[in-house]
């Protein structure tokens, strides 16, 4: 197949790119490059030190004797180039990771909100308009997140997108229907997924888009099996405030005696996915993609859940780390219970790869080898969800 991958640079864009270009197909990236300007922007970098995407797909070719394309383009801002290098290309998939994806970076101030809101709906927008224009009958894989749905406290297991319902009508029958999972957002980097949601429901019910939208938990690890092939291919991982996902903090934390940063009683329990599998699911959702007319195809993308301070447990049974309880910048419960359903995928094939003691070694490791690179400054979470907590976050740091 001819795959465009919109935001192959970024963290799982690039190891989805490999895992694909590995499998045959002719991987086409398009990326504006937003993360690594981002990261100028906060004064941080990649744990692991990262090439230039050319000088990346420059290794991979020398590697593998594959290609891997890339295009400088800025989807939410250059509509009418994305038509013609759609055009040009004519991929038969389309995989979109092209949005701004952290939540404490959309919350840092106003223009942070608008920044994110701006990029992510029209990144999405676009990409749905051009397909239609082109008239390509791309199939569209989106990656979304848990966080739409808001991790419910009722301990009702949430299904893959759509809840049935029943309604009653005027003349008393009740009719069953199934409906979007009302979404409950916890930050504007989740209320554009929220959005994102919308859009695709209207494309492909008014234009027949094929469309797959993956909702998918916090990714952990750094390796896949591409990224291991030559020390160039290395994935990014982020380890500061505002980039930097949970287990993967408490990992880099542990490895540099730096307490664990647990946010409150650490009662957040949150869905989680290795890189691997991460890959392994997209994978399995381009080879089983809607027909057209079809509604969209939603996939919960996680294959375990955790509460945060269970994690900062094992991670410091493990590493002797110490863990440091601190206020929580963001609003949020401070205790959940989450269950989900991720059936399709398992019924796919995929063997899930769990939390394991060797698993979360191998991650310390990574981050001893390079904890040169830390700049201990920038680990604590300095965005607040609204004034109020600043300020008491910062009266009690
Ligand atoms: N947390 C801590 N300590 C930390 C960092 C986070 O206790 O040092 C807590 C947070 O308060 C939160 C939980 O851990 O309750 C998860 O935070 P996170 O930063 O790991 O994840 P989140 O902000 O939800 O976002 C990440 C990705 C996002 C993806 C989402 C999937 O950045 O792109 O969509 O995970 S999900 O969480 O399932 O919505």
């Amino acid at each position: 197949m001819k795959i465009a991958v919109l935001g192959g640079d970024g963290f799982v864009g690039w190891p989805t790119s490999l895992h694909l270009s590995d499998q045959g197909h002719e991987v086409h990236i398009l990326d504006n490059l937003s993360r690594r300007w981002i990261d100028t922007e906060l004064g941080v970098q990649s744990l692991t030190p990262m090439d230039s995407i050319q000088e990346r797909t420059r290794i991979w070719h020398q590697e593998t004797g594959r290609r891997i394309r890339f295009h400088l383009l800025d989807l939410a801002k250059d509509y009418e180039r994305l038509k013609q290098w759609l055009l040009e290309i004519r991929p038969d998939a389309v995989i979109h990771f092209a949005e701004q994806r952290a939540a404490p970076y959309s919350m840092k101030t106003d223009r942070h909100k608008v920044y994110t809101v701006d990029n992510n709906v029209s990144a999405t927008h676009n990409l749905l308009s051009a397909l239609v224009e082109t008239e390509i009958d791309a199939h569209l894989i989106h990656l979304g997140t848990m966080g739409v749905y808001g991790y419910s406290t009722v301990g009702a297991a949430i299904p893959e997108g759509y809840l049935p319902v029943g309604i009653e009508t005027i003349g008393g029958e009740t009719v069953e229907q199934e409906i979007l999972y009302p979404t409950r957002p916890g930050s504007i980097y989740h209320m554009t997924k929220s959005l994102d949601q919308i859009l695709f429901q209207f494309y492909a019910q008014n234009d027949g888009l094929r469309i797959t939208d993956l909702h998918q938990g916090i990714v952990w690890g750094t390796h896949t099996e591409q990224t291991r092939r030559h020390v160039q291919l290395v994935n990014r991982f982020d380890y500061d405030g505002d980039y930097g996902t949970v287990l993967n903090r408490f990992l880099i934390q542990a490895a540099i005696g730096y307490p664990l940063t647990v946010h409150g009683t650490g009662g957040q329990t949150r869905a989680f996915i290795h890189i691997q599998d991460s890959v392994r699911c997209i994978e399995l959702a381009l080879n089983d993609g809607p027909k057209r007319g079809d509604r969209v195809k939603i996939f919960n993308q996680m294959t375990e859940t955790h509460r945060v301070r269970d994690l900062a447990n094992l991670v410091s049974e493990l590493t002797g780390a110490k863990v440091a309880w601190l206020p929580n910048p963001r609003k949020e419960a401070a205790e959940n219970e989450l269950v989900v359903k991720n059936d399709q995928f398992l019924a796919l094939g995929l063997d899930p790869i769990t939390l394991r003691a060797g698993l979360l070694e191998e991650v310390v490791d990574v981050a001893k080898k390079y904890a040169y690179r830390v700049d201990r400054s920038r680990i604590p979470c300095v965005s607040a969800w609204t004034r109020e907590i600043a300020q008491r976050v910062e009266r009690d740091p």
